[in-house]
């Protein structure tokens, strides 16, 4: 294959982050020039045929490699990782999977001379000493979830790596992800996606944190935004090499079952809070972002509201042309 300009890797694009970023990559790039690649084959027909896709497992160097050199990456964006709740039923293999496959990366894009990386950091980087309402961009960070515990180290050993051998890796704190296209993985945030699902399918929603539980949260269109900005903004205003916070709204079970009633009234919700309260509650309620505002302009589009009306409307959508 031509060693085109901007040859693009997403490791992990059949995720939820991974399946809507490697589309607008390829809406910004060219189908042919952004390679999708996961452990599974994409299920959905728009990323199974808009470009190539590659059976990679981040934790086999060979296989990474061998793609390296046939395709001459200039970015590689590395979105596979254990989430938090799942990360706790498999601590070890969390721990494994986050942490080898960023050095696989990382030692990767030195070696092929890739031009810039792209891995995603979280709240969960924050613990129970970390203040819990706008969250400084520097902070008390103790984590106490393997997934949380990853995600730090990763932090230091991206800013290490940028420091040390020059390498221009780039990092989100996202808060939760919300979208309608792809449904989340494991995560202690995932209850805000389910709760549309089954809000237009007309179903009561068991919720695993109780009413109250206020977390971080954005729509997909501003996650989209906010690493594509991050990445485009030129290398000199990157001035965060561990991990930007970043912020759009925060709510709790209560308010976003309010402003799902705004559309359906007799939606219907019930509190069983499980083990992933205990990790919600370790985690911020607000985040102070303004490092991000200031270095490369960031601000986000949605709030509750206005993405409650654009999930429900696609949800609806989606829901009438699965059924013809
Ligand atoms: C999770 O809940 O584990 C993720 C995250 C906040 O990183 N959505």
């Amino acid at each position: 294959m031509a060693n085109t300009p901007d040859t693009i890797l997403v490791i992990g694009a059949c995720g939820q982050l991974g399946s809507e970023l490697t589309l607008a990559l390829r809406d910004i790039y060219g189908g042919a020039n952004v390679v999708a690649s996961d452990v599974t084959p994409p299920r959905h027909a728009d990323l199974r045929d808009s470009g190539p896709f590659e059976h990679v497992d981040v934790l086999d160097t060979k296989v990474l490699g061998e793609l390296a050199s046939k395709y001459k990456f200039k970015q590689i964006y590395h979105l596979a990782a254990v989430l938090s709740a799942t990360g706790e039923k498999n601590p070890k293999f969390a721990w494994r999977l986050n942490m080898e496959g960023l050095f696989n990366v990382l030692d990767l894009a030195l070696e092929q001379q890739v031009e810039r990386v792209y891995w995603p950091s979280s709240i969960a980087v924050f613990g129970p000493g970390t203040p819990r309402h706008n969250t400084p961009q520097q902070t008390i960070m103790d984590p106490n979830t393997v997934y949380g515990i990853s995600k730090q180290a990763g932090e230091r050993w991206c800013e290490y790596y940028f420091q040390k051998h020059g390498l221009d890796v780039r990092s989100l704190r996202y808060p939760g992800l919300i979208g309608y296209k792809a449904l989340p993985g494991g995560g202690t945030t995932d209850y805000a996606v389910d709760i549309y699902h089954k809000a237009i399918e007309g179903k009561t929603f068991e919720c695993f944190l109780s009413e109250d539980t206020h977390l971080p949260m954005m729509y997909m269109p501003d996650a989209l935004k906010a690493t594509l900005d991050l990445m485009h903004a030129p290398a000199e205003n990157i001035k965060v090499r561990d991990s930007y916070n970043l912020s759009a709204m925060s709510f709790s079970p209560e308010e976003i079952t309010a402003s799902i009633r705004k559309h359906i009234p007799d939606f219907d919700i019930v509190y069983k809070p499980d083990a992933r309260q205990k990790i919600a509650a370790s985690w911020p309620q607000t985040i102070d972002d303004s490092a991000a505002q200031q270095d490369w302009g960031w601000k986000p589009a949605y709030d509750l509201d206005a993405m409650t009306a654009d999930m429900l409307h696609n949800l609806k959508k989606l829901k009438a042309e699965q059924a013809v």
